[in-house]
């Protein structure tokens, strides 16, 4: 029988485990990636590892998320990422060189191997036919010295594409549709691969918008064979060296099949407060537009911003709206500057912001009161671009020019004007100066690490055992985001250094009192509780979301069901993640309930959980591994390590 292509990448990295849908897997990471708002961390934690130099082929420290510099945190964060970059043999992608995941595809992506980043959006570069997971800081942290990736074995969903888009729809429409049809949970577990004759179709940035959004189906990634079309981009980056022909057999069998006709496709929009709450842009026509942000890692290649361009061109943007474009990398804004692209968008009265995620996750540019913002960003959670009550549409740039031009969501074909038709040059500007390579070892050893007032230490986590008794601090509903639970935004990413700093702004958007109240219990004495409904942690990578609730007193999280990236934070973390049997049984505990949890028999399965205020014993499930019983044991994967490396020495 056939092999699907996420098998054969799997296969070729497996170093432990049965390769079975649902099962623990161990696989080799070649690459890494981290971001500065995720970095820090993962770099303090890395250190604490004790290695002199990292151990994968290639790693690389970007910095793309805290851009804005209004004091000395941000930038003293990035001279300790230099530092650390030179000091431990990384690349390191300068501020202003473009967000992580499109530099990277350009740059770095290698069809066949395997990358982890500290960031859920690092699918993006399975557009090119690798295999790309998002991940804690912690997890790449140990990636970088060497230690297997561990992961469930996922299925994997074949997304055969027939048919050709349309003028004026997109890549974008495409993941929007598959969102629709299988919502921000539908993922979980699984890989989505790409197959069929529509793939040719696409262009690899085309192909990496689909995959970097795969993450808001919680996938654990999405992939695209590597095709001649693949061969061309690495041609037009002076990296045909990496390419090889890469595809499922013939025969590969998939555990699920969803087909999609491009040429059904029509534009898509995401409204609020979900990327899944999806429908066509012709169903919510009218609807007047505030704000529009066109860029992230989502939408911002050459093919997008020159569409954009020559969609505006000779035209200028609508009175009552602010519109603003922030290109993905350094490479394509010196590209659409050559090209004349930047001259359109700038007379056309866009607002040009810097190479980076910038609004994307609230740094600047928020919308005003209630206004209603249309971006061709990939989240739209209550918040997340520093104005609460903003309603946020996700969609193409093409979706995106039309609100620009019109004061209003419109369907861009109603634009009435020629398609544009971009050429994709054959050969792309290249200039990595802005990338610094590895130091010589010798060298490096000598780098000193610059740290600046900011940086705190890495706080302590301690082993989990016996009895928690303690407080339900707080009961939350179904699809909880990592931005409800430890916001970003310019005020509060400085702190991503600084545990103690951040954490007490742990759920400020869900309930201001929450950092006091946690705080107090623990001084109580009590373990701090918290319960959630389906898919809780979803999102973001951000292992913040686990570090400052643990920082906090939080001993347990009882949910429906959790995210995958989020409930490996927690493990790493030393946070008990565990899910009611009966899911109904949720409805029995309140906040503020008095409650009790006997760990003491986890490794055999046999947990109570006694709800004392509802007078109730409640049956939970642990669908955790032995491995990650382990690491809670430990008090968390960092003590997990030192400890398996002393028995290791001692033996
Ligand atoms: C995001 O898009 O939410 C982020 C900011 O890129 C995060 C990482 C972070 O919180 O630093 C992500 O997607 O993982
Ligand atoms: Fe940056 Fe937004 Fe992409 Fe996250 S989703 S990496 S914040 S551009």
């Amino acid at each position: 029988m056939g092999l699907n292509l996420t098998q054969k990448i799997i296969g070729k990295h497996l170093v432990g485990g049965e390769p079975t849908p649902g099962s623990e897997i161990a696989v080799k990471i070649d690459q890494t990636l981290t971001q500065d708002a995720t970095g820090t961390m993962a770099y303090l934690q890395f250190e604490s590892i004790g290695l002199d130099r990292i151990r994968t082929e290639l790693s690389v420290s970007y910095v793309d998320h805290n851009m804005l510099q209004d004091d000395f945190k941000n930038p003293d964060d990035h001279r300790y990422l230099q530092s650390t970059a030179a000091r431990y043999g990384l690349y390191f992608s300068r501020p202003g060189n473009g967000i992580c995941h499109q530099v990277h595809l350009e740059r770095f992506a290698v069809p066949g191997k395997t990358l982890l980043g500290s960031d859920s959006h690092t699918p993006t570069s399975s557009g090119i036919g690798m295999l790309a997971i998002g991940a804690g800081g912690m997890d790449v942290a140990l990636s970088m010295a060497g230690v297997p990736f561990t992961l469930k074995m996922p299925k994997v969903i074949g997304v055969k594409l027939t048919g050709r888009l349309k003028p004026f729809v997109s890549a974008k429409d495409i993941i929007l549709e598959i969102l629709r049809i299988k919502t921000v949970k539908g993922g979980v577990g699984a890989v989505f691969e790409y197959w069929g004759p529509g793939v040719k179709t696409l262009g690899v940035p085309e192909r990496a918008t689909i995959t970097n959004m795969g993450a808001e189906l919680g996938a654990t990634t999405s992939i695209f064979p590597s095709d001649e079309i693949t061969g061309a981009f690495l041609r037009a980056q002076d990296r045909f060296k990496a390419y090889r022909k890469l595809k499922a057999d013939p025969d590969a069998l998939y555990d699920e099949i969803l087909e999609i006709d491009l040429s059904q496709i029509e534009p898509m929009i995401a409204l609020p407060h979900s990327p899944d709450n999806v429908k066509k842009v012709r169903e919510v026509r009218g609807v007047k537009v505030q704000q529009v942000a066109i860029g992230s890692c989502t939408n911002s290649s050459y093919r997008d911003l020159m569409t954009v361009a020559h969609m505006v061109k000779g035209r200028v943007v609508a009175e009552n709206l602010s519109a603003g474009i922030a290109p993905g990398s350094r490479q394509v804004l010196e590209m659409i500057a050559r090209d004349g692209g930047l001259k359109a968008l700038i007379s056309a009265g866009l607002r040009i912001f810097e190479t980076g995620c910038g609004s994307c996750i609230g740094m600047g540019f928020a919308p005003s009161s209630s206004g209603v913002t249309v971006r061709s960003f990939n989240r739209n959670f209550e918040g997340r671009t520093g104005t609460k009550d903003a309603q946020v549409y996700l969609a193409s740039p093409q979706t995106c020019v039309a609100a620009a031009l019109k004061g209003e969501i419109t369907d861009p074909r109603d634009l009435k004007i020629p398609a544009p038709r971009i050429k994709v040059p054959w050969k792309f500007i290249i200039d990595d100066r802005m990338i610094l390579a590895p130091l010589p070892e010798k060298k490096a050893k000598q780098v000193q690490i610059l740290r600046g007032p900011n940086i705190a230490p890495l706080p302590q986590t301690a082993p989990l055992q016996g009895a928690l008794k303690g407080e339900v601090l707080l009961k939350l509903s179904d699809n909880i985001t990592t931005d409800h639970i430890m916001p970003a935004g310019a005020k509060i990413l400085p702190l991503r250094s600084n545990v103690p700093a951040i954490s007490e702004y742990v759920f400020e958007r869900v309930d201001k009192t929450f950092p006091k109240r946690a705080l107090q219990a623990k001084a109580d004495g009590k373990a701090g509780f918290v319960v959630g409904g389906i898919n809780y942690g979803q999102g973001s990578s951000r292992e913040h979301a686990a570090l400052a609730p643990m920082y906090l007193g939080v001993k347990a999280i009882i949910t429906k069901a959790f995210a995958r990236i989020h409930l490996a934070n927690l493990i790493n973390f030393g946070i008990l993640g565990l899910t009611f049997k009966n899911e109904s049984d949720y409805d029995l505990v309140s906040q503020g309930d008095e409650v009790e949890l006997d760990t003491s028999g986890l490794e055999k399965g046999v947990l109570s959980f006694k709800d004392k205020t509802a007078c109730v014993e409640i049956p939970l499930v642990c669908k955790l591994s032995e491995r990650e019983i382990r690491i809670l044991r430990a008090g968390g994967a960092l003590a997990h390590v030192k400890m398996k490396s002393k028995e290791k020495v001692n033996s």
